[in-house]
């Protein structure tokens, strides 16, 4: 546990009964899954909630229970408390920042282990999944899992561990899953709603990453860029790149526009830290995965962060 004020956050929540749900901008299954988790076990308990993303919802992820819930406008009604998700910091909150820090009393469950432990309380356990933290917290709670809340953490934890291949995937993992899946949820249908409905621009986005991979042997990179066409679609190409042989590190860039060039990175190896190389460029994450964001034009943006990564991957190399 990285920071552990559980005990605080269990009897807090029993007296929520005002709350924005705050997660980070460029929503995902795990953070919009927690997030919804939580929005339905305060609704359980008679709760007024706003459910805020200053992003939006992606519409992959609208088989969700509650998903036409989310706003990305500022609420308003002031609430007392904030339940924060999958947010390392305050700024991951986007545009809706401010309601974490206008809250009475914050409450922060998290899963990253860079986490800032910016609330008033924070819950922050290196699991798989935020949806993990979520689901510990409900347990605690006694909050009984219906289909609607196995619904969002089934997909959180699915989509965190790219079903259930990467990340802290062990036999308490697949403890919760069945018993989330024994709620009476298909994950065969969640699967599918998540992972086989690409669209056939996202696979011409995808054509244009492969056109584009480079792979750098000696240092056992492997980079590519493409145009972004629409935000949802930066996952795919990382998908797939993951699975080339004698790669330790992968970088994805994604031009947004022309002064703008969104980041991503994918450790192979344990030896390579994506987190590293990213908070060299002002971005973060994980160990395994991390991203940032450079305001430059395309050519610059990969040469910038190419120089980083090499250097990091070369000194690497030379001291195994
Ligand atoms: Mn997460």
């Amino acid at each position: 546990m990285i920071k552990d004020d559980s005990k605080r956050i269990v009897e807090e929540f029993k007296r929520i009964n005002s709350a924005y749900v705050l997660s980070h901008v460029d929503a995902e299954g795990d953070n919009l899954g927690s997030s919804l988790a939580i929005y339905w076990a305060l609704k359980k308990q008679g709760a007024e909630v706003d459910l805020v993303n200053s992003s939006g919802a992606p519409s992959y992820l609208s088989f969700l229970p509650g998903f036409e819930k989310v706003i990305s406008k500022t609420p308003e009604l002031a609430r007392k408390y904030a339940v924060i998700l999958d947010s390392s910091n305050f700024d991951r909150l986007g545009a809706h920042k401010h309601l974490a820090q206008k809250a009475d009393i914050s409450i922060n469950l998290d899963h990253h282990t860079d986490n800032q432990c910016l609330a008033t309380y924070n819950w922050v356990e290196e699991t798989a999944a935020t949806g993990v933290v979520v689901y510990h917290l409900l347990k605690k709670l006694q909050v009984p899992l219906d289909k609607n809340i196995a619904t969002c953490l089934y997909t959180a934890i699915m989509t965190d561990t790219g079903n259930f291949q990467y990340g802290r995937v062990d036999a308490e993992l697949f403890a919760i899953a069945s018993e989330l899946i024994a709620t009476g949820i298909n994950p065969i249908h969640i699967h599918d709603e998540v992972f086989n409905q690409k669209d056939f621009l996202e696979m011409k986005c995808l054509g244009e990453a492969l056109d584009h991979l480079t792979y750098e042997k000696d240092i056992k990179l492997a980079w590519t860029w493409f145009r972004e066409i629409k935000d949802e679609f930066s996952h795919m190409a990382s998908e797939q790149l993951i699975r080339i042989k004698d790669v330790d590190l992968i970088i994805i860039f994604k031009q947004v526009s022309p002064q703008l060039v969104k980041i991503s990175f994918r450790s192979k190896s344990e030896k390579v830290s994506s987190r590293l190389i990213a908070q060299a460029l002002g971005g973060g994450g994980h160990i395994k995965m991390a991203a940032t964001v450079l305001s430059l034009p395309i050519e610059q943006a990969i040469e910038k962060t190419l120089e980083v990564a090499r250097n990091h991957l070369y000194d690497l190399t030379h001291t195994r």
